[in-house]
């Protein structure tokens, strides 16, 4: 079959489910977010990380079913889990979405829709772009992440500082949170000049009220220096890996 096919049958036969990464509140170590990360449970292959196929999607365009029943899935998960511990640390999902699933006629309504079904607020949502996807077609894309955001969802840059965007072009972007890249966070603690921009970074956005995320934190010693930086987020392997639906409450603590 051809992959088109194969992927939009497997949003038919529900062969897509989530994991879902913790991002903390650094200074408390408190989950106060967690990160939705889709797999396919290949009938044959057995189970697929992105790697193996949103590229493909991207192209294809199965993306935006995707995309769209990601969404729905996480913001279903997260209402359920707000019921089940009405004093959870938890207040959002974080939810990837592709350029060509943002640049689809109907996003905003998509979004929209995938609230009101789940019962969610708005602000239990954060959708993660690209810088990619702001240098193309800005205007269409400014006015529409204007539109979110007057509903009351919550834009980030993902992979921040891999693309072209610069801090001062920022300050004109519609958005909420910078997740700055793990290849900023990596030498932190071994290069002066790493460690340097981090802080630089940290400072700026703060100055530019944004709030920064770091992403791909390790090691104890990373967490440390980003705290002392005022980096008040973070996400990676030190403080959880992707986990599957059921293993988040433990990992979450109450609101207190
Ligand atoms: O944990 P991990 O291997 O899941 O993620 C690999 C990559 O796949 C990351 O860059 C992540 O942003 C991307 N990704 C994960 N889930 C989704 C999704 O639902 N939609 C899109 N567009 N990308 C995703
Ligand atoms: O591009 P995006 O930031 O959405 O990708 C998230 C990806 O990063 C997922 O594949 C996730 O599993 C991975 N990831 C999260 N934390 C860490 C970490 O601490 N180390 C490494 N190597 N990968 C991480
Ligand atoms: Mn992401
Ligand atoms: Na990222």
């Amino acid at each position: 079959l051809e992959m088109r096919t194969q992927l939009t049958e497997a949003i038919e036969d529900e062969q897509f489910i989530l994991q879902f990464q913790p991002i903390v509140e650094i200074a408390e170590q408190r989950v106060t977010g967690v990160e939705a990360l889709v797999r396919w449970q290949h009938p044959t292959r057995g189970l697929l990380g992105p790697f193996h196929f949103v590229e493909a999607a991207e192209e294809n365009g199965a993306i935006v079913g995707i995309g769209n029943w990601v969404m729905r899935e996480a913001l279903r998960q997260l209402a359920e889990w707000k019921a089940a511990d009405p004093g959870t640390s938890l207040r959002y999902i974080s939810v990837n979405v592709s350029p060509r699933q943002f640049r689809a006629a109907d996003f905003v309504e998509q979004v929209h829709t995938a609230l009101e079904q789940a019962g969610a607020r708005p602000d239990w949502l954060l959708l993660e772009i690209t810088e990619s996807l702001v240098l193309k077609d800005a205007e269409k894309v400014i006015q529409d992440l204007r539109a979110l955001r007057a509903m009351g969802v919550r834009i980030a840059i993902d992979d921040f500082g891999t693309g072209y965007s610069s801090l001062s072009y920022l300050r004109q972007m519609p958005v909420d949170v910078l997740k700055l890249d793990k290849s900023f966070i990596d030498d932190i603690l071994t290069s002066r000049q790493q460690h340097a921009l981090v802080d630089a970074i940290v400072t700026l956005a703060g100055n530019l009220d944004l709030t920064v995320v770091a992403e791909g934190i390790e090691e104890a010693g990373q967490r440390t220096a980003l705290k002392t930086m005022g980096c008040h987020y973070g996400q990676g392997y030190h403080f959880a890996k992707p986990v599957w639906p059921a293993e988040i409450p433990a990992l979450t603590g109450s609101a207190e």
